[in-house]
């Protein structure tokens, strides 16, 4: 009668298990076992407030707030300083003292085009300076410029080429020079074919030259991808010249001449009106 009863148990107790095996019924009293032998660790990141001030997830830094530039980023990770040095010299390679009257060098940072960029103003004759870059959890790269400035009337000396400083680069240094006596020449463009507006081809040989030309000096010259629109020549010595902007299509070409370009000292850009090329 004992060794029935003992059988129908284990028999009840295998159907159960069975039951179990198949049945979503019995998974809450499996997953509670689990919980309870789990140590709960820091909350995961979706849960993680930045701006409240509490060290959360995979936050580097909480400052209290969600302002990038200060220290700690809008998404709390800690920001990146780098230190940025400026410096003047001539096209010859010869170094210069800050220009007279012009006492304030911007250090200009742009993640990328779309983006507003951090600027921050220092004296002149600092020669370099800490700049705050904002990081995000991938490592932003950033293009970084000096802007030499007058404090007094806003106007502009001059600028210093582009850095392009990657977030992969340990390098969180960059020296910047902005050249006293020379600038550049930006030309636009616009093609014609007869009296319709055409796009140039995008074709290898589709070219304009821009030549600038000064009565004591050799011409320049520099060549750009017709269907680019738009080219800066490389620094030329500050003075006035005259620009003949060519170009060639096929069997086709066109000039334009510009007079009295004048480029300004202080890596500076002459900007004349837009060239139209009829073809
Ligand atoms: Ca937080």
């Amino acid at each position: 009668m004992a060794r029935a009863l003992q059988s129908r148990l284990r028999m009840g107790r295998l159907a159960l298990v069975t039951l179990c095996l198949f049945a979503t019924a019995c998974l809450p009293i499996i997953e509670d076992d689990i919980d309870d032998d789990v140590d709960p660790g820091p909350p995961p990141p979706s849960l993680a407030v930045c701006g409240n001030g509490k060290l959360e997830g995979r936050e580097t830094c909480d400052d209290g707030n969600r302002i990038g530039g200060d220290g700690c980023s809008a998404s709390c990770i800690a920001d990146e300083t780098v230190r940025v040095r400026w410096h003047f010299a001539t096209l010859a390679g010869e170094p210069r003292a800050c220009p007279a009257g012009f006492d304030v060098a911007e250090v200009v940072a742009r993640p990328d085009v779309w983006t507003a960029p951090v600027t921050k103003a220092f004296p002149c004759e600092a020669g370099e300076a800490d700049v705050k870059l904002e990081q995000t959890y991938v490592p932003r790269d950033y293009d970084l410029q000096v802007r030499i400035k007058s404090s007094a009337s806003g106007e502009l000396y001059g600028l210093s080429a582009i850095d392009h400083l990657a977030g992969s680069d340990p390098r969180r240094e960059s020296d910047l020079t902005i050249i006293t006596d020379a600038g550049t020449i930006t030309v636009r463009w616009a093609t014609y074919l007869g009296a319709q507006p055409r796009f140039c081809p995008d074709a290898p040989e589709a070219t304009v030259t821009v030549v600038a030309r000064r009565a004591d000096a050799a011409p320049i010259a520099t060549t750009f991808p017709c269907s680019q629109s738009i080219g800066v020549t490389p620094l030329v010595p500050a003075g006035t010249y005259r620009v003949e902007v060519m170009g060639a299509w096929g069997t086709l070409a066109a000039t334009t001449t510009l007079d009295a370009v004048e480029v300004p000292a202080g890596s500076r850009t002459a900007t004349p009106p837009v060239v139209t090329l009829v073809f």
